[in-house]
C-alpha cells in the first residue's frame, strides 16, 4: 500500500510525538523543545509548508534547524520517517491517548510504562481498578483517585471536539467541495455553524444539480480515513481524529431549507416550524409546502417569509432570537473587523513563547492598535510568574519599547495577569497595581473552594480600584476540567456595580465566561474584554473565535471594550475604575 498523502497537520503529528517520546526517554530538554517549537512553526506557516519540505526548501524558516529540516523532508518525500518509527517502536497506538489525561505529565506515563507496561488509557484504567497505580513510588491512593476522575472525564467527553478543531477542519473540507465544478453553493452547518464550544460532528450542505457526484468526491477525499456510509444525497467519512462530517448533496432551490435546517439548532427550527404552520405552511429540510408558498432564494428569505429578521447562526439556539427577530429587536452583533487592540497576553518572561517585541510585531501585523501584556504574577511559579522587580523591570521594557517604536497608531499597555489569593487579597500591593495600564486578575490555584468562599474570593478582588477585569471567571478547561464553583450571577452583579470588565477568555481551551451569561451581563451594563490569552504569536489568532462567541452571547460593537480605538482606550483607561 502507497503511504498516505502527507498534510500539514501529520507533519505536526509527527513532531509532536517525537517531542513527547523524547521527553518520557529523559532527553534533553532543549532537543524537546525545538521539536515542539518546530510543531508550532510547522502548524502556523503561511505557505504551502508540504511542498516546502517535499522539495527540500525549508532553509529560510525562522526556528527550524538543520536536523529538523532534514526529517520534515524525509517524512514529507517519503511519507514515514525512520527516526519517528525507531522511536515508537514499542508503543502501542493508543499510548499518545495518555497525554490527553488531564494531571498526567510525561514522568509519570513513563513512569507507568516501564513499571507496568501501560501502553493505553484502558490498561491505566485496569492498573489503577487493581490498586497497582497507587502503590507505584511517587504516585499513591490520592494521585490514583486523581487518574480515575481524569479518565472517566475524558469518556464521559468522547466524541466531543473543540471548535477550533472543528473550524480547523471545516474549512479544510470546505475548501475541497468548493473545488467541485459541480458545487454551487457550499456552506457548514450544525453546531460549528453557531459556534458553539464544543461539536460532536461536521455538517456541510453543497447545492447541485449532480449530487452524486458530490458525495463520490466527498467519500474519495483524502482527508476521509474512514467512509461510515455513501449514498446518491448523503455521505458520511470520519477523519484521522475522529471526527465523524456528514455531508448533504441538494438542489440548489434546497439549499436555503437544507442550510436553515441542519444548523439547527434542533430547539430553533421546531420554534420555526411551528411558527410556519401557523402560517399555513409545513417546512422541512426541502422546502415549504402547501398554498401560495413564497420564493426563496436563501435563508434571509425564508425568515422573511415568516416574518422574521434574518436571526445570525450563532443565535440559533431558541433562546428568545425569534421573538427578537419577531419584534425588529435582534442586536447588531460585533464583527471580529471591530477588534482594535487586546489585553491578557503573555510573553517570555512568564510562560509566553514569544518576546514582547516579536508579540508587538505579530499584534501590528494583525492590524491591532494596542497590545496588553500581562504575564503571570509570583504566585504562580510553575508559569514563571514574576515578583516585584521583575514586574517593574518589565514595565520600564514596555515604556522603552512605546518611546521606541510606538506611535499613535500603536502601543503596548503593561498589565499584569495578578493572582487572586485564597482570600480574595492580590499578588501584588495597590502601589504596584497602580503604576500599571491596566490589571486582569485571575484565580489559579485552590480550586476547590466552596461556591460561597470562592465567590467572595472573586468579589474581593473585584472590589480593589486597580483590578480592571476578571481572567477566565470559572478556569474551566473544555472537555478536560470543569470549572471551579462559582455565583455567576453575584459576580455578574458585582462587576456591574464596581465597573469591573468582565474577559471573554477566547483561548478555544476556555471560552470563559461561558456565552450563555453574556447577555445578563451585557444588560447590566458590564463590558466584555476578548482577551486571547495568547501564549504566542499565532494565538492572537484566537481573537476570531473570541468574536465567533461573543456574538453567541448577543454581544454587540458597544459592550465589547476592545473594539475601541487606541486613543479612547488610552482616556478611558485613566479614568478612575468607578467613572467609567
Ligand atoms: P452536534 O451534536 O455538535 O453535532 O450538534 P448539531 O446541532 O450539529 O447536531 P446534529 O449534527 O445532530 O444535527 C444537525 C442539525 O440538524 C441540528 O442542529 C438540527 C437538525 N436536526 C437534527 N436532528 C433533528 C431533529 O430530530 N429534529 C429537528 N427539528 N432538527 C434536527
Ligand atoms: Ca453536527
Ligand atoms: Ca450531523
Ligand atoms: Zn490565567
Amino acid at each position: 500500500m502507497p503511504p498516505a498523502p502527507v498534510t500539514r497537520e501529520r507533519l505536526v503529528e509527527v513532531l509532536e510525538e517525537i517531542a513527547l517520546l523524547l521527553e518520557i526517554q529523559g532527553e534533553n530538554p532543549f532537543k524537546v523543545r525545538a521539536y515542539r517549537q518546530g510543531a508550532e512553526i510547522v502548524a502556523g506557516h503561511d505557505g504551502d509548508i508540504v511542498a516546502l519540505a517535499r522539495e527540500q526548501k525549508l532553509d529560510g524558516i525562522k526556528g527550524l534547524g538543520e536536523a529538523l529540516r532534514d526529517k520534515l523532508h524525509e517524512l514529507a518525500s517519503t511519507g514515514r520517517l525512520e527516526f519517528h518509527e525507531k522511536l515508537r517502536a514499542g508503543y502501542p497506538d493508543g499510548f499518545f491517548d495518555l497525554f490527553d489525561l488531564e494531571g498526567l505529565g510525561p514522568k509519570k506515563i513513563a513512569a507507568l510504562h516501564k513499571t507496568l507496561g501501560i501502553g493505553s488509557i484502558s490498561d491505566l484504567k485496569s492498573a489503577c481498578e487493581t490498586h497497582q497505580v497507587a502503590e507505584l513510588p511517587g504516585f499513591g491512593e490520592k494521585t490514583q483517585a486523581k487518574i480515575l476522575l481524569a479518565i472517566a472525564r475524558r469518556n464521559q467527553h468522547a466524541g466531543e471536539f473543540r471548535l477550533d478543531d472543528a473550524t480547523i477542519a471545516a474549512e479544510e473540507i470546505l475548501d475541497f467541495l468548493r473545488s467541485h465544478p459541480d458545487a454551487l453553493r457550499v456552506s457548514v452547518a450544525g453546531s460549528t455553524r453557531r459556534a458553539k464550544e464544543t461539536v460532536h460532528d461536521l455538517d456541510f450542505i453543497v447545492a447541485t444539480s449532480q449530487p452524486a457526484a458530490l458525495t463520490g468526491h466527498f467519500a474519495s477525499a483524502p482527508f476521509a480515513t474512514e467512509v461510515i456510509a455513501h449514498g446518491d444525497t448523503k455521505c458520511s467519512i470520519r477523519l484521522a481524529n475522529g471526527l465523524q462530517c456528514d455531508l448533504r448533496a441538494v438542489s440548489n432551490d434546497q439549499f436555503p431549507f437544507a442550510l436553515m435546517y441542519f444548523t439547527g439548532s434542533k430547539e430553533h427550527n421546531v420554534a420555526i416550524r411551528s411558527r410556519a404552520l401557523k402560517q399555513g405552511w409545513s417546512l422541512n429540510e426541502y422546502g415549504f409546502t402547501g398554498d401560495d408558498v413564497p420564493t426563496v432564494r436563501d435563508e434571509a428569505d425564508l425568515y422573511r417569509a415568516l416574518g422574521l429578521d434574518f436571526v445570525p447562526p450563532e443565535l440559533r439556539e431558541n433562546r428568545g432570537e425569534i421573538e427578537a427577530a419577531d419584534a425588529g429587536t435582534l442586536p447588531r452583533l460585533l464583527e471580529w473587523e471591530n477588534l482594535r487592540g487586546t489585553f491578557h497576553n503573555h510573553s517570555t518572561a512568564s510562560d509566553g513563547k514569544a518576546s514582547i517585541d516579536e508579540m508587538a510585531e505579530a499584534a501590528r501585523e494583525l492590524g491591532l492598535q494596542y497590545l496588553g501584556i500581562s504575564d503571570h504574577s509570583k504566585s504562580s511559579p510553575q508559569a514563571n510568574g514574576l515578583d516585584e522587580d521583575r514586574l517593574n523591570a518589565q514595565i520600564t521594557a514596555i515604556a522603552d519599547w512605546n518611546r521606541e517604536h510606538g506611535s499613535p497608531h500603536f502601543r503596548l499597555f503593561a498589565g499584569s495577569e495578578v493572582d487572586i489569593l485564597k482570600d480574595g487579597s492580590l499578588d501584588f500591593d495597590d502601589s504596584l497595581l497602580a503604576s500599571l495600564d491596566f490589571t486582569v486578575a485571575s484565580v489559579h490555584n485552590a480550586f476547590t473552594l466552596d461556591e460561597d468562599a470562592m465567590t467572595r474570593r472573586i468579589i474581593r478582588a473585584m472590589e480593589n480600584p486597580h483590578v480592571t477585569m476578571l481572567g477566565h471567571l470559572t478556569g474551566r478547561l473544555l472537555l478536560r476540567r470543569d470549572g471551579y464553583a462559582v455565583n455567576h450571577e453575584k459576580i455578574i452583579d458585582c462587576a456591574a456595580a464596581t465597573r469591573t470588565v468582565i474577559e471573554l477568555n477566547c483561548n478555544p481551551k476556555r471560552f470563559d465566561m461561558d456565552w450563555r451569561w453574556w447577555h445578563r451581563a451585557r444588560d447590566l451594563g458590564v463590558l466584555c474584554s476578548i482577551n486571547p490569552d495568547a501564549h504566542s504569536t499565532q494565538q492572537l489568532q484566537f481573537l476570531k473565535f473570541g468574536a465567533s462567541i461573543a456574538r453567541k452571547g448577543w454581544l454587540r460593537r458597544q459592550d465589547v471594550l476592545n473594539t475601541r480605538s487606541l486613543p479612547d482606550i488610552e482616556a478611558w483607561l485613566r479614568l478612575p475604575k468607578d467613572k467609567r
